[in-house]
């Protein structure tokens, strides 16, 4: 054994011990020592994209999930830890377009540099289940199950909106546009209705809503909330404004009909306007007569049409001159084209309430429409001049302006105008979603192509499974403008399955999503070539902890929700769900800077290319980049991501520090679902408990090997000295907090208490002075080899090699499959312990009782102490018994 801990060494020899062995192999149905079948236990981290190199946020998420992986498998459960790569994306188009190697290549390069980064790490991962999203064993089966959905009918064609960049002459992603713009040629992007694939997902919206209470319970409330509101379920009434407007023919233009959906008819009464969407089709008709309004939509046609972006847009809008005709009142209603009703949403069209809806307030405001207050409340004051967010509360609310509804409570009030517009025929009850279908197209070149063929004769037709896979030409290399399969004559030319004549392969490729909908399914069913999963799936599946980052909350998690229930409607498996529990890791924060490029977007620079300096006579740091030595600026702490090059190499880290250091950092900074900090000095902290944790097993090598040799197991039943009693008292307890700590995934605690026994052993050492006998030794090596598996889980090369040098394999074998340390109970009984006692919860004496005592007993004995019989005479309101520490009276 070496005197100095060599991080190099040790986590060299382990990591080549564990490759050669395969101990990470694990298979389907494992069982006991006695023949029992073991408990499975499939832990999964997200799919990493291979973006070049692993981020911290990586490192965290697969060392939290690693931690979980060998705990377990302690514990006795049979555990799958596999791994793969989210291969197909824009990156990787990009990284060609500038460096002029295929995606393929760049791809291809950049998996074996992670892969080697998490090997490095020492991760618990069955390599022999890896898989890659661009590879065709992978991918076939993405075509595979799209040609089984499009004959189960949930994939269906239709017309898609996409970005047109004029210049470019190619179809852009929504993050390649920015401010409107091309990112490349800074043309005004249009917008354009090309076909495309969808999948029904909105066939399911109820089942995925519904499940989101009823069979996730083990998933974050966040996640669960964020998914109910992207599918936004509303009920309200859909109904009904009539008119007369004509069309260029001279007939009336949609059956007289202006439909609009609410949530609120209990405002009906308050409507002063209507408004539609520039994209309805009377905006378009209007639009035709009157230039100044086809000016108007053409201003809105430009920059971001996402719901996200047109909340924070200013309202715009123009009055049509049109009226309608009010369906109560029959007033006319004048009419709008607004830019924050959205086409996609209910009917495109709203009645507009500013008196009780924010938005429609604001633009009431700047136009000057007149704002109606409808509702009211007991004490409030209606005040036009700024909004106020009771204008919208519905409780302890009653209608006043409201014509013969006036007086009622916004329940009764809509449930009247409710049967008003029914009976009337106007209109009726509505449940409208905000989820839409999954549109999968994309126009890319570094996808699964899209298994479909584009006949002149017979229109799109599928491929037939025995032409699977269709293969993605690998060498083709971006140049940005457009989709390079477009000219890739050999892809494009193919027979048409039906008719046998000439055709064209279709050149889109699938959304990526559709790959990370199902991939963890295939960790089950490895390497099998006539089918996508087979019956290995019913053993593993569902995964019963899935790890990653809060921002898969939504499309992701949702899709792969989505996807399994689809899949087992098609009969291939019977799954409701595919996630059992789920974390979400927080975020991995550092500093972050950047500097405006000349295209005017920001361009960030990591700390290491950062040179900071300070000022002699003020405290205001400069920041410069090395490169140029011209200033940057400091954005502060944020989220460690590609985007803002923020990252820290954990190569770098385990070069200089070692796997294990930076893990057990890691572990110790925050719990698993909070932030973390970067800190250069705590991982400076973690290298010094390393290393003392070395020193004292190597000070203590001979005593500690010599009492494993004599493999005489974990026999403590001789007399103990007081000492020594007290170590293997304090060591059970902190092993009972450890194991309330795994179970419940504080595993930060986990370090602490570590740190704690290892100071209780340093301790301990020092008092026994080196006594050395038979007890000193045996406690010491007890109380060593459980600290040595509490930590295994968070530093497995350390602790496997200490485990070793110290001949703990002699007994109990390679701590890889020895079991997790087992209570003494012996350990923990002390026969008295010390309660306190409190008046008021202040101290006024103690006594020693028997460590059994019942809280009855404890209160006798209290009540007859002398610090409590002075105030028996007071009156006592209360008495409050922790057993085993105090006891408190309440007077
Ligand atoms: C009148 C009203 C009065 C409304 C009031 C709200 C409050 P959720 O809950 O999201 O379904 N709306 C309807 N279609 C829209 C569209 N295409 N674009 C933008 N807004 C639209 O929201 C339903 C409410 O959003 C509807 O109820 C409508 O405004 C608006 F005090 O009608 B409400
Ligand atoms: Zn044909």
């Amino acid at each position: 054994m070496k005197e100095y801990y060599d991080h190099n060494l040790i986590e060299k020899t382990a990591q080549t011990h564990w490759e050669s062995t395969k101990i990470y192999k694990v298979e389907e149905y494992a069982k006991n020592a006695d023949g029992s079948l073991k408990t499975k236990f499939f832990a999964c981290s997200m799919l990493p994209y291979p973006s070049g190199k692993l981020h911290m946020g990586h490192v965290r998420n697969y060392t939290i999930n690693d931690m979980m992986t060998r705990h377990l498998r302690m514990q006795g459960f049979n555990v799958l830890m596999p791994m793969g790569w989210d291969a197909f994306g824009m990156p990787a188009e990009n990284a060609a377009i500038k460096s002029k190697i295929s995606p393929s290549e760049w791809t291809y390069k950049n998996i074996s540099y992670m892969k080697k980064q998490m090997l490095a790490m020492g991760l618990a991962i069955d390599w022999s289940r890896e898989i890659c999203a661009c590879d065709p064993s992978y991918y076939m089966w993405n075509q595979w199950l799209f040609l089984k959905m499009l004959e189960y009918g949930i994939v269906y064609r239709d017309t898609q909106i996409v970005n047109w960049d004029p210049v470019d002459k190619t179809v852009l992603a929504n993050e390649q546009v920015i401010n409107g713009c091309g990112w490349r040629s800074g043309a005004i992007v249009e917008k354009r209705e090309i076909p495309g694939y969808y999948l029904r997902i909105t066939n399911y919206s109820e089942e995925l809503l519904e499940d989101l209470n009823n069979k996730l319970e083990e998933w974050p409330e966040q996640v669960r909330l964020m998914q109910k509101k992207w599918m936004g379920k509303s009920e309200g009434l859909d109904f009904a404004f009539e008119h007369q407007i004509l069309d260029i023919d001279g007939n009336i233009f949609q059956n007289g009909k202006l439909q609009v959906f609410t949530t609120r008819p209990d405002t009906l009464m308050g409507v002063t306007f209507c408004a539609i969407s520039y994209e309805h089709p009377l905006a378009k008709l209007v639009s035709e007569r009157n230039i100044e309004i086809k000016e108007f939509i053409d201003q809105c046609k430009t920059g971001g049409t996402k719901e996200s972006e047109l909340a924070t847009k200013e309202k715009l809008g123009m009055d049509t001159g049109l009226v309608v005709r009010h369906p109560i009142t029959k007033e006319d209603i004048s009419v709008w084209i607004c830019n924050y009703v959205l086409m996609n949403y209910g009917n495109g069209s709203i009645m507009g309430v500013p008196a009780h809806d924010e938005r429609d307030f604001y633009f009431a405001k700047k136009y000057d429409i007149a704002i109606k207050q409808v509702i009211a409340q007991n004490g409030k004051i209606f005040d036009k001049t700024q909004w106020n967010d009771w204008y919208k509360d519905t409780d302890n609310s009653y209608l006043i302006n409201s014509g013969i509804y006036n007086g009622l409570d916004c329940i009764s009030a809509t449930n009247e105008i409710f049967s008003y517009i029914i009976e009337n025929k106007h209109g009726q009850k509505k449940t409208m979603w905000r989820l839409r279908d999954w549109s999968v197209s994309r126009q890319r070149y570094w996808g699964t192509p899209i298994p479909m063929v584009n006949c002149s004769k017979c229109g799109a037709v599928p491929l037939s499974e025995k032409d699977l896979p269709v293969l993605l030409p690998e060498n083709l290399i971006p140049d940005g403008s457009g989709n390079p399969l477009k000219k890739d004559e050999v892809f494009i030319k193919c027979k048409c399955p039906k008719c046998f004549g000439d055709a064209q392969r279709e050149t889109d490729t699938m959304d990526t999503f559709v790959d990370s909908s199902w991939y963890f399914m295939r960790y089950t069913s490895p390497n099998n070539k006539y089918s996508a999963i087979d019956q290995r799936l019913n053993y593993w599946m569902p995964i019963d902890q899935y790890i990653g980052g809060i921002e898969h909350a939504v499309l992701h998690l949702l899709y792969a929700r989505f996807w399994c229930k689809v899949m087992r409607d098609m009969g291939l498996l019977q799954l409701d769900e595919p996630i059992k529990k789920l974390i979400c890791q927080g975020m991995v924060l550092n500093n972050t800077y950047s500097r405006r490029n000349n295209l005017g977007g920001l361009e960030y620079f990591n700390s290491d290319e950062i040179e900071i300096s300070q000022n002699k006579n003020s405290d205001i740091k400069e920041y410069k980049l090395i490169k140029d030595g011209s200033p940057v600026e400091y954005n502060g702490i944020s989220t460690m991501s590609k985007s803002k090059n923020n990252g820290v190499d954990p190569q770098v880290i385990i070069d200089k520090f070692g796997a294990d250091t930076a893990r057990l950092f890691i572990i110790f900074a925050s719990p698993p679902e909070q932030n973390l900090e970067w800190s250069e000095s705590g991982i400076e902290g973690a290298s010094r408990y390393l290393k003392k944790l070395w020193k004292i097993c190597y000070s203590n090598r001979e005593i500690l090997l010599n009492q494993n040799k004599k493999n005489n197991k974990e026999d403590i039943s001789f007399q103990l000295n007081d000492n020594q009693k007290l170590l293997r008292f304090k060591l059970y307890s902190n092993l009972i907090k450890a194991n309330h700590d795994y179970k419940r995934v504080q595993y930060n605690t986990v370090v602490s208490t570590s740190m704690k026994i290892l100071n209780d052993i340093e301790s301990f050492i020092l008092k026994e002075n080196f006594n050395n006998n038979q007890n000193y030794a045996n406690v010491l090596k007890e109380s060593i080899g459980i600290l040595l598996r509490i930590l295994y889980p968070i530093v497995p090369h350390i602790t496997w090699n200490l485990w070793r040098e110290l001949g703990y394999h002699l007994i109990m074998g390679d701590i890889i499959e020895t079991e997790w340390p087992k209570i003494d109970q012996n350990a923990i009984l002390r026969e008295t312990i010390k309660i306190v006692i409190q008046i008021n919860g202040k101290l006024k004496g103690s006594f020693i009782i028997s460590s059994d005592a019942s809280e009855e007993y404890i209160k006798e004995v209290a009540m007859k102490h002398e610090s409590v019989i002075k105030f028996l005479d007071k009156g006592i309101k209360r008495i409050i018994v922790v057993p085993g520490r105090l006891i408190n009276i309440v007077i």
